[in-house]
């Protein structure tokens, strides 16, 4: 996925944008990462072991809502049709819907790691033997262009896993417009967005008795270490996740436990015990925010289908540049 993969590239030189951030979040009061540099190797397998936990309902729901509402989804795909899937990664959920509209003519995964990107069009390719798989390597929140040979189709938008989520919602708000601009007027856009609920559901999301969670957050000090010669003491910092109901969103944070000092690339960074580092917020939406969100952005709202315990949403939207 392209938000998760976006940076591994980048941060592999030592001055690239993950040293410059991790600088500056650990400079700031208070202190924060960026969740895009989560998704290093470990970090990319333990986010696939969490989708598999019974707590992490966002996807089994969304797959739930998937098959049970193939056929209404596949009438957003009109014949000879694009479907341009954002942060792409395994190909698990857009098989549902390649499968359910046979209108879709060429499939543009988009994603920054070409090696993912590669070997699911290969598999694509051999399942697909009708379906033109066209592969962009590009950073989802960066502009960029679509392949020449769908630029006369009419193009759908695919974006599962309320990956939007993750976006402050004025970034959610940019993408948005920005994806409009690049599909056209008249595309359709299908977006899975987690609801709002209660709160022990989404604390038990992000508090997996498994300890999962916890270590894919704390896997982002392993990786300042490993990548940044880093000297974080895993042991002595704590996984935090919490709804903040004033937000709407799940709040992950790394909490010192005690007075400490950490060296990365030659810089010395002061923790006082229970400081914490700011890693994640997961907004949730209701369907009628969401919706709004999307008019705010240029996209009218037509369709929205949720799982049968109202937990997660998936949103149909058509771009009106009006
Ligand atoms: C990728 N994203 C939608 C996940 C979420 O639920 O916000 C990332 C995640 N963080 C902790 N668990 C899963």
């Amino acid at each position: 996925m392209a938000v998760r993969a976006a940076v591994r590239d980048e941060a592999a030189k030592p001055d690239g944008a993950f040293l410059r951030n991790v600088v500056s979040g650990l400079s700031a009061r208070p202190k924060r990462l960026s969740p895009k540099y989560f998704y290093d190797e470990t970090g990319a397998q333990l986010f696939e072991k969490i989708t598999t936990l019974p707590q992490y309902y966002l996807t089994h729901c969304e797959l739930q809502v998937l098959r049970e509402r193939a056929a209404e989804i596949a009438r957003f795909f009109p014949a000879n049709s694009a479907l341009v899937e954002f942060g792409s990664g395994s190909s698990r959920k857009v098989r549902i819907v390649l499968s359910a509209a046979p209108t879709i003519s060429a499939y543009v995964p988009v994603d920054i790691s070409s090696e993912m990107l590669n070997h699911e069009a290969e598999n694509l390719r051999r399942d697909y033997p009708c379906l033109n798989v066209l592969p962009v390597i590009a950073d989802i929140m960066q502009p960029f262009s679509l392949p020449a040979a769908v630029a006369d189709m009419a193009h759908t938008g695919f974006f599962p896993g309320s990956t939007i989520g993750n976006l402050e919602p004025h970034e959610a708000c940019s993408f948005l417009r920005q994806t409009g601009r690049m599909l056209g007027t008249g595309a359709s856009f299908i977006i899975g967005v987690d609801l709002v609920k209660d709160a022990k559901i989404l604390n038990a999301a992000y508090n997996d008795r498994a300890g999962v969670t916890a270590k894919f957050n704390l896997n982002l000090l392993a990786r300042i270490n490993r990548e940044l010669g880093g000297n974080f003491d895993l042991a002595s910092f704590s996984h935090q996740a919490f709804y903040n109901s004033e937000r709407h969103r799940i709040e992950m944070h790394l909490a010192s436990k005690k007075r400490q000092k950490v060296k990365v690339a030659g810089r010395t960074f002061d923790f006082r015990a229970g400081e914490t580092i700011h890693t994640e917020n997961s907004y949730k939406y209701s369907v009628e925010s969401f919706a709004a969100l999307a008019r705010g952005s240029g996209w009218d709202p037509v369709a929205a289908w949720t799982d049968a315990g109202g937990k997660f949403s998936i949103h149909a939207l058509v771009f009106d540049s009006r």
